[in-house]
């Protein structure tokens, strides 16, 4: 059997409101983790031949050098990882395939696939797309379609039965994720993957677990069971990224600290193997204090983003995020102190917020001395609770997600719901929070100070640049 996975173009994505980028920059670059692991579990399952296309490396390859590898290779099977922002260029590409390649089994995975899959799978060329962690349930699929015994009864798919839609139950997710493979990082170009915030160095990502516990209402994550893989496992995937030129790591996982027992395992495990690789992590202002934030930086640690998203107690409860923002000022202090970088991410345009209410939040992001800011106007996106909420008023675009699958546009930008603040007003608000946070006369002074060559000082007049074009 020939397969052939596909990372698509990010081209003419979704847009969030107020950013006008569609396209990935040089420092945006990430492999498809996801279905790499997907890669990895085929390898070791099944006798396949598999080739990989990747649309998303800085010089992009052209779409004679794709075509021209259909035709050569004649794949039996397509499988292609999609998230919502590039259904666009998915689904062009689709037809595409479909025309090269009329009897071609096409399957999408991702995490797209909780986005009206139904509409997804009926409008498009995929013939089955598969929900949620994709391994087990994509070698069950490619054994059937080997077999030709029908996809009937496969666990977490969707598929296309001479024309219906049949929806087959939710798998059920592992519980152990050591059990999967490491990722297939194979085929790639390490310096790629070269981060400016971590210091140019080519990166690996890496998971420390699967899911997330929390209960945002904003948030589409949709895998909520917390399954954490040992430390050993994640140091052994750890050492062989190293072997292989890695320079540095980024725990992707949406919160690195969800179990604190499990980040200090990690960091003991680090240290007693002396492993001495910087990482970058996402956190939490719960579960953390002085003696953990310590310990993680004799482990490595260089940088954390934190989720702070609002100044405001009252709004962080009503959209479930359950964080105590009095934490928040010591635990930028104690990172500070431990010389790890801290990165605020904020969100603004909650139901009912008010224009003071945001503006405490940038006077929060200065005072924290947060050393960078990521800011995002509410988007509400399809299935998430606050979009339930925002369904109910007729005020919201509501049918977007619906229309936006069924018919894809290019650079389409997601509505924003807008209650408490004119839309207009918001997209101000949030250009106004980035020129305060990054244009303060300390800041540039401090930023100038720690510039370390020639690489970095382009990089950060670039991203200067992209900044204050960011915002039409
Ligand atoms: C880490 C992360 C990132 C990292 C790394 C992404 C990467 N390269 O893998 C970075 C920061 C780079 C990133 C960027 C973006 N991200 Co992101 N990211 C995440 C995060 C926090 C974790 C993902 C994760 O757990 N992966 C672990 C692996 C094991 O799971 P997985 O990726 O889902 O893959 C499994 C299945 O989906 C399936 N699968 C995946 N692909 C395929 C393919 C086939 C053929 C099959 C069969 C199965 C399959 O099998 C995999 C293994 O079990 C999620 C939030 C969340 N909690 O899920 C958001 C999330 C995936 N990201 C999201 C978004 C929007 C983006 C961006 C578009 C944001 C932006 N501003 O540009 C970019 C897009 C990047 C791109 N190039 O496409 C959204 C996607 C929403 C959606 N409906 O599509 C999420 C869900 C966050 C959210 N709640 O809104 N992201
Ligand atoms: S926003 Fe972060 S903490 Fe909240 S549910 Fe989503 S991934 Fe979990």
């Amino acid at each position: 059997m020939r397969l052939l996975f596909i990372n698509p173009p990010f081209t003419h994505t979704l847009r969030f409101p107020g950013n006008n980028r569609t396209q990935l920059s040089e420092c945006d670059y990430s492999p498809p983790i996801g279905m790499m692991y997907v890669m990895s579990y085929v390898k070791q399952q099944m006798d396949a031949e598999i080739r990989f296309f990747n649309f998303q490396i800085p010089n992009t390859p052209s779409f004679q050098d794709f075509e021209d590898l259909l035709r050569d290779f004649q794949p039996d099977v397509i499988g292609i990882t999609v998230n919502t922002f590039v259904w666009w260029s998915v689904y062009n590409l689709l037809s595409e395939i479909r025309k090269i390649l009329p009897s071609a089994l096409i399957v999408g995975g991702g995490p797209h696939m909780w986005i009206l899959p139904e509409e997804t799978l009926k409008n498009s060329e995929f013939d089955v797309i598969v929900q949620g962690e994709g391994e087990k349930t994509f070698v069950e699929l490619l054994t059937r379609f080997q077999t030709g015994s029908g996809f009937e009864g496969i666990a977490g798919i969707l598929y296309k039965d001479n024309g219906e839609i049949k929806k087959n139950i939710p798998r059920i997710i592992e519980q152990n994720p050591d059990v999967f493979p490491f990722p297939d990082r194979t085929g790639f170009d390490i310096n790629q993957y070269r981060h400016p915030g971590n210091k140019f160095a080519a990166t690996a990502i890496i998971f420390t677990g699967r899911g997330c516990p929390h209960l945002c209402t904003f948030c589409n994550n949709k895998d909520r069971s917390y399954r954490m893989r040992t430390a050993t496992h994640v140091v052994d995937e750890i050492l062989k990224c190293k072997a292989m030129g890695y320079k540095s790591i980024d725990f992707a996982d949406s919160n690195f600290n969800n179990s604190i027992k499990h980040v200090k395992e990690i960091c003991k495990e680090l240290i007693r193997r002396n492993v001495k690789t910087p990482w970058t992590c996402n956190a939490r202002l719960d579960n953390i204090d002085y003696e953990l934030l310590a310990l993680m930086a004799e482990a490595g640690c260089e940088r954390i983003c934190f989720g702070v998203e609002s100044a405001n107690q009252e709004i962080l409860n009503r959209v479930k995020k359950n964080i105590d923002i009095n934490r928040v000022h010591d635990v930028f202090a104690w990172s500070r102190s431990l010389n790890i970088t801290t990165v605020g991410l904020f969100i603004i345009g909650f139901p009912g917020e008010t224009v003071s209410q945001v503006k405490t939040t940038m006077d929060l992001a200065i005072q924290i001395k947060a050393d960078y800011i990521i800011c995002q106007v509410l988007m509400p996106i399809y299935g998430t609770d606050i979009f339930k909420e925002a369904e109910t008023d007729s005020n919201f675009d509501s049918d977007f997600f619906r229309r936006f699958i069924c018919n894809p546009q290019p650079d389409l930008t997601i509505p924003i719901w807008s209650t408490g603040i004119p839309t207009g007003d918001l997209i101000r608000l949030l250009r106004l929070f980035y020129l305060i946070f990054y244009l303060r006369p300390n800041y540039i002074l401090r930023t100038l100070q720690r510039l370390s060559g020639y690489e970095d000082t382009k990089t950060k007049i670039k991203m200067a640049l992209r900044l204050l074009l960011k915002f039409k």
